[in-house]
């Protein structure tokens, strides 16, 4: 297995839209492998291979304490199953350091294939939920960052960018 680099915003390439996956390979398990290994590194509870700079429409998560319960969505797709909005403060492992509160639909239903190229669908609420949504939006070359106002955005950018000039 292989840790991989995650890029950091305002790396332009987190803005890349993701294609469909249109058939899961051996290759592609082992990208897979290499995201979980990469995740739980961090340690971080969700990673979308937008992150990793491979824009196919892949996501990891693992939202148990003891990084027990791995789940894979290939090709995910979200049904928002109800109009109710909660507030959680996000991280992300492409904006280290920085947390915010962000407001998405309470509960969703996500189809997607698994490991193994079968389809599943299962429903989420709770913190499996906010991941799930967020990850979505990396596929979609959006960041959490996206949600809140302009200023706080536009901070967090300056650090980050002081950050990886003094790493440079
Ligand atoms: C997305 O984020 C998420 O700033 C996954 O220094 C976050 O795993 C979904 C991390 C919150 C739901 C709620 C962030 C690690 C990890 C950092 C992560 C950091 C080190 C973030
Ligand atoms: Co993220």
């Amino acid at each position: 297995m292989a840790k991989l680099e995650i890029l950091e915003f305002p790396d332009p390439r987190l803005r890349e839209v993701a294609k469909p996956v249109d058939q899961v390979t051996d290759e592609l398990r082992t990208l897979v492998d290499d995201m979980f290994e990469t995740m739980y590194d961090a340690p971080g509870v969700g990673l979308a291979a937008t992150q990793i700079n491979v824009h196919k429409r892949i996501v990891v998560i693992d939202v148990s304490e003891d990084q027990s319960e791995p789940l894979v969505f290939i090709n995910p797709e979200i049904e928002v199953l109800d109009e109710e909005h909660h507030q959680y403060d996000e991280g992300c492992l492409s904006v280290p350091g920085f947390y915010e509160t962000v407001e998405r639909p309470r509960r969703v239903r996500v189809k997607a294939l698994d490991r193994g190229g079968e389809p599943f669908a299962m429903e989420a609420e709770g913190l499996l939920a906010v991941c799930i949504q967020h990850e979505v939006d990396h596929l979609n070359g959006k960041l959490f960052v996206d949600y809140i106002s302009p200023l706080k955005r536009n901070r967090i950018r300056s650090k980050l960018e002081k950050a990886h000039r003094q790493r440079a």
